[in-house]
């Protein structure tokens, strides 16, 4: 059949099972737009291109299906360039749709041309400039192929304007991809597998490092069994967080800069590290020279280029992270490692007399509260919470337990400020029946809270947690550590967020006490439709433990201890 490269992107999209795209238009994606309206699928209509990013982000993390965001040439093409840096360092599977000016006008400056296939280059797994009715199927269905598989990432299609509306021959089997999308990596040989089997059955002190490629690849009940089988602690890593459930005995916590002491220590104390869908970020290892100096390690990962690029390991396992633990499996010797269990339970310990959370009210309201009793109100259902980056961020994944894959959705890589708001309706875009929390700084809150006005337009039902501190945070305390109390441009002020909540028409309430919290939860749960809360937390509180940028992994500093609030409080 004939039809216009614009219906054609529609017809590709709706085979390839899309069903919600997120995104803005402008002229030179008008003729994609207005064939839009003939095929059978939601537009969510954003208040910016980078929030169009984000949703296609969350709604990718939250369901693993291909998130799709479409925006105009020049600037909104431009505005996209963030989410998709995001996307891309957190491995996340998102295909981008920009118009871009017509073909014979390239080159020339023409009104809102930009050159974004070069612009993100290297912020793209792969980009194509379609500029023929003809390349559009193939340019989509190889883009859809390239998102998903392998190590995920986000690919961008620019699709020129006379390409949108010249018609050509659709033929759908014709478009099928071609050429191979899998990078080139050895085959997993039986003798490297018997090498990890040997080490792992061998080892007395092992963890295994659980990383964001568990959920990518489904591998959750396979680490489950290794875990269980051989009696093997699991520690997360940030974006690994609830690959392994929370509540389960063999469970650490999240390691790195932020981790838990316990975790981290037991990584400084293993004989073998098995890392599984992590990439060694140096948020995860801290000093390099002295990072697990006793362990030996397996590196269980499906992009050979990640093998040996921070941490040198005696075995590589290159493949899919539920294949290779299927392999596996039948070689991993049943284990007792009681002993270095309660090694590590006994540092537990030590931690838990300076947990924020074993304090009395003292009449503060503090973020981890805040976050823990979100978790207790929210625990017992299908709930998502999407974070923003920040101090927030750190005690949600300390104070919010997941035991559920892809319960947290949170930018790592980039470091996105300005994702949770956008990411959450993306999220609750894709598992429309989950309960979906944006907790947000008041900072990054700033940053993206246009979106809201989608939530509104749309009736996306997110419900938003500002953690409002009065600073940027995180910022401020790296500078109260590392640049003497000198907190240059940190103090922050903002709106009256309840006011704004309810400018845009959302349900808002401030909280000012710690037991006003479970009230305030539960009745933004209980209101349909969007809900903000605007926690009105400690300013100058501080996320402990930290090991400082570069520093040694043991080397953390601890929550002052026996008194630790009178440290971090205001007065
Ligand atoms: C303020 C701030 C503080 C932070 N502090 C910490 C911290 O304390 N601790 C921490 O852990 N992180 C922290 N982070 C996050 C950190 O920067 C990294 O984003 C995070 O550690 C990366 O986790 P990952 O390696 O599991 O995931 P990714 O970066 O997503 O890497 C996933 C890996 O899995 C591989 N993979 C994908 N699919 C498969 C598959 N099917 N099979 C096998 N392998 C696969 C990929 O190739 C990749 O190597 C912080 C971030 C911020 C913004
Ligand atoms: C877009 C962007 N700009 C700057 C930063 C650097 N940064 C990291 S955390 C942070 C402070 C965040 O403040 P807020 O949103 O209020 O969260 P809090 O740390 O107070 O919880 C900043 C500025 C960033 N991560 N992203
Ligand atoms: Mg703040």
């Amino acid at each position: 059949m004939t039809l216009t490269g614009a219906r054609i992107l529609w017809e590709c999209l709706v085979r390839q099972g899309v069903t919600d795209v997120f995104g803005y238009p402008g002229g030179a994606i008008l003729p994609a737009y207005d064939a839009m309206l003939d095929y059978p699928i939601r537009h969510t209509l954003v208040r910016h291109e980078q929030g169009a990013t984000h949703m296609a982000d969350g709604y990718a993390r939250a369901s693993g299906r291909v998130g799709v965001a479409i925006a105009t040439s020049g600037p909104g093409a431009t505005n996209m360039v963030t989410g998709i840096a995001t996307a891309m360092l957190d491995s996340s599977p998102i295909v981008c749709i920009t118009g871009q000016v017509g073909s014979r006008l390239i080159g020339t400056d023409a009104f809102q041309e930009i050159d974004i296939t070069g612009i993100t280059l290297p912020v793209t797994k792969h980009n194509y400039l379609v500029t023929r009715a003809e390349d559009v199927a193939p340019a989509v269905r190889e883009a859809f192929l390239i998102a998903a598989s392998g190590r995920p990432g986000p690919v961008l299609i620019d699709i020129t304007k006379d390409a949108q509306q010249s018609s050509c021959e659709f033929d759908w089997e014709a478009a099928a991809p071609t050429r191979s999308v899998k990078p080139k990596a050895p085959a997993l040989s039986d003798a490297d597998l018997a090498s990890a089997a040997a080490l792992i059955n061998a080892a007395e002190r092992p963890v295994v490092l659980a990383g964001h490629g568990v959920m990518i690849s489904g591998a959750e009940a396979a680490v489950r069994a290794l875990a269980e089988r051989a009696h093997i602690p699991v520690a997360a890593t940030l974006l690994g967080i609830g690959g392994f459930p929370a509540s389960h005995p063999l469970n650490l916590g999240m390691m790195g800069m932020h981790g838990e002491a316990w975790v981290n220590l037991a990584i400084q104390q293993a004989d073998l590290l098995i890392a599984c869908g992590m990439r060694f970020d140096d948020r995860v290892t801290g000093n390099l020279r002295t990072y697990a100096p006793r362990a030996k390690k397996i590196h269980i990962e499906i992009d050979p280029s990640e093998i040996n690029k921070n941490v040198p390991v005696d075995v590589a396992l290159v493949g899919d992270l539920a294949d290779v633990l299927a392999r596996l499996q039948p070689s991993i010797a049943g284990g007792d490692r009681r002993a270095w269990l309660a090694t590590i339970d006994a540092a537990r310990g030590d931690s838990a007399v300076r947990d924020i959370q074993s304090l009395p009210d003292d009449g503060h309201l503090y973020a981890a509260h805040v976050i823990n009793d979100l978790w207790r109100t929210t625990r017992s259902q299908d709930t998502i919470v999407v974070t923003d980056v920040g101090q927030h961020q750190m005690w949600e994944a300390q104070y919010y337990h997941h035991d559920t894959p892809r319960s947290l959705i949170t930018s790592g890589g980039l470091g996105t400020m300005g994702f949770a708001v956008p990411a959450a309706i993306g999220a609750k875009r894709a598992r429309p029946d989950a309960e979906v929390w944006a907790v947000v700084g008041d900072g990054g809150f700033q940053m993206t809270m246009c979106e809201l006005a989608t939530a509104v337009q749309d009736g996306i039902a997110i419900k938003i947690a500002i953690v409002n501190n009065g600073y940027l945070g995180m910022v401020r305390q790296w500078q109260e550590f590392f640049y003497e109390r000198r907190y240059a441009a940190t103090p922050l002020s903002g709106p009256d967020f309840v006011k704004l909540g309810e400018a845009f028409g959302i349900r808002s309430r401030a909280v000012t006490v710690r037991g006003d919290v479970v009230s305030a939860i539960a009745e933004a749960q209980a209101h349909n439709g969007p809900a903000v809360i605007d926690f009105r937390v400690e300013q100058e509180d501080t996320v402990y433990p930290m090991v400082p940028a570069g520093a040694d992994l043991h080397a953390m500093i601890r929550r002052p201890s026996p008194n630790p609030i009178v440290e971090t409080a205001a007065d």
